[in-house]
């Protein structure tokens, strides 16, 4: 059965479980909000739903119900390689069945047709001051495609469904998915290769063909599938996949929702962390050490430099996660088994910081978790292959994120989540209740 199909046959599945949960279960408390909650960016409270990824403390990060390892075990792989494609990933995050090498041919030769993007994207894209951040560009791109959405026509046509709309978000999410990497080797190329692009090759799979459109050697092929697949999703509580979330909830289609996400991925709490580490790791370098070696006491005093002008730690702690991110081992493991990467300069100093970082952390005994997370490793693999323009770091992980916006979009169109409206007091009301007890 064709993807579409059978995610029709699943949302219909499911619907149900929704309706039942609600009208016989919904007054049953699951949470209960503190003032600290309140003031303190909504930390913890329970009150989102997906089925597409799950994030444990301790454990990391799940994409339906398998960690990372099981992960890439289960799905087909791409031809010659031990990584899966990225289009088997979308097929398993959207419907969480893992796909037969069949269905990945489908949703590969699909993809084809739908990475066509318009060539207004290009005017646009190129309109911008060429010094404007790459994030700019990539968001500003996705936006522009916003007057094509199919799921805009939809509901325009007078025909709206609440039933069939998941299926216009799916043909939006579909098309986005397909055409991100195109405008994200676009961008790439047009800041830093003056221009110079290269069209996509047909015959390979998502990961491959961003490789080849920025120019890169075939071992990049690896890191490009690797990198879109583990940045993908990490439940919807986070500032990108909550944004694409919140705004879609208001019917906004795809292309709003998701450049309002992206805006969100590049903030420096968020997605922009890759970029500063690297610039973190790199002015340490030329500051530190000129003319010696990196040592731990070097780094120890560097992060303590670092805290004590007021500045976070880049690449390190998490608003949820109480240990390391497994995305951040899975990434050093590639690294570790990748011959003239483990003995690079850079990631042994990363890897020397990783040694000292969470003792510093956990001394100065403010972040509630000393350890890295996704950020701290993923910006030396790229430098290692070349693609050493780090502020287009997080336009990678834009990327990989689109996939897991995109399915939670297109489910919760499927089961009709209502717009997202939280509700606010104000602080006289706080201090009234803390006074209450
Ligand atoms: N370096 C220095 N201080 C930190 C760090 C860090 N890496 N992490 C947390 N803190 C501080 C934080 O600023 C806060 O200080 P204050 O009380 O003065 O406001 C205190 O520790 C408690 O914060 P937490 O509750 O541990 O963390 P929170 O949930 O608020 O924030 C992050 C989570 C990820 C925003 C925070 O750990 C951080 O700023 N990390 C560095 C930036 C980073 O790596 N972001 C990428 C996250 C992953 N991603 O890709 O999105
Ligand atoms: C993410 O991948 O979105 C980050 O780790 C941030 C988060 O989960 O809050």
């Amino acid at each position: 059965m064709a993807l579409k199909e059978t995610l029709k046959q699943k949302i219909e599945e499911f619907r149900p479980r929704t309706t039942r949960l609600v009208k016989e279960f919904g007054k049953v408390k699951i949470d209960e909000v503190t003032i600290d909650q309140c003031i303190g960016g909504a930390r913890d409270i329970r009150c989102l739903v997906t089925d597409i990824s799950y994030l444990d403390p301790q454990e990391g990060i799940r994409f339906r119900g398998k960690t990372i390892p099981e992960t890439f075990e289960a799905l087909p792989k791409a031809p010659g390689s031990k990584y899966p494609t990225v289009e088997s990933f979308w097929y398993f995050l959207l419907t969480g069945d893992v796909p037969t090498p069949a269905q990945v041919d489908e949703v590969c030769a699909e993809f084809k047709k739908r990475q066509v993007v318009p060539s207004y994207v290009w005017d646009t894209i190129r309109a911008l001051p060429r010094d404007s951040h790459p994030m700019v560009m990539l968001s500003v791109g996705i936006l522009a495609m916003q007057k094509d959405s199919k799921f805009c026509g939809f509901y325009n046509s007078g025909k709206f469904n609440k039933m069939t709309a998941w299926e216009y978000v799916y043909e939006d999410a579909s098309d986005l998915v397909a055409r991100i990497p195109i405008v994200a080797a676009f961008i790439y190329n047009l800041k830093y290769r003056g221009d110079f692009q290269i069209a996509p090759d047909p015959s390979l799979d998502m990961g491959a063909n961003f490789a080849h459109m920025i120019g890169q050697c075939e071992e990049y092929k690896d890191v490009a599938r690797m990198y879109f697949i583990l940045h993908s999703d990490h439940e919807s509580g986070n500032v990108s996949a909550h944004t694409t979330h919140l705004v879609h909830s208001a019917l906004s289609d795809p292309y709003y929702a998701y450049s309002a996400g992206l805006n969100g991925l590049a903030g420096p709490l968020h997605g922009l962390a890759n970029q500063e580490v690297l610039d973190w790791t790199l002015k340490f370098q030329e500051k530190y050490c000129k003319d010696k070696e990196p040592t731990k006491e070097l780094i120890t005093q560097a992060l303590w430099d670092t805290l004590n002008s007021g500045q976070v730690i880049p690449g390190y702690g998490h608003a949820v996660l109480r240990k390391t991110d497994p995305r951040y081992t899975s990434q050093r493991e590639f690294c570790l088994n990748t011959p003239g990467l483990k003995d690079d300069p850079l990631f042994k100093l990363v890897a020397m910081i990783f040694e000292v970082a969470p003792g510093v952390l956990t001394e100065q005994g403010k972040a509630k978790n000393p350890w890295p997370n996704v950020d701290a490793q993923s910006g030396v693999i790229q430098w290692y292959y070349g693609l050493r323009e780090w502020d287009f770091y997080t336009v990678l992980f834009g990327v990989g994120r689109a996939l897991g916006c995109m399915a939670n979009i297109t489910w919760d169109r499927g089961l009709g989540y209502a717009i997202e409206r939280p509700k606010s007091v104000t602080t006289a009301m706080l201090e009234k209740w803390a006074e209450a007890g």
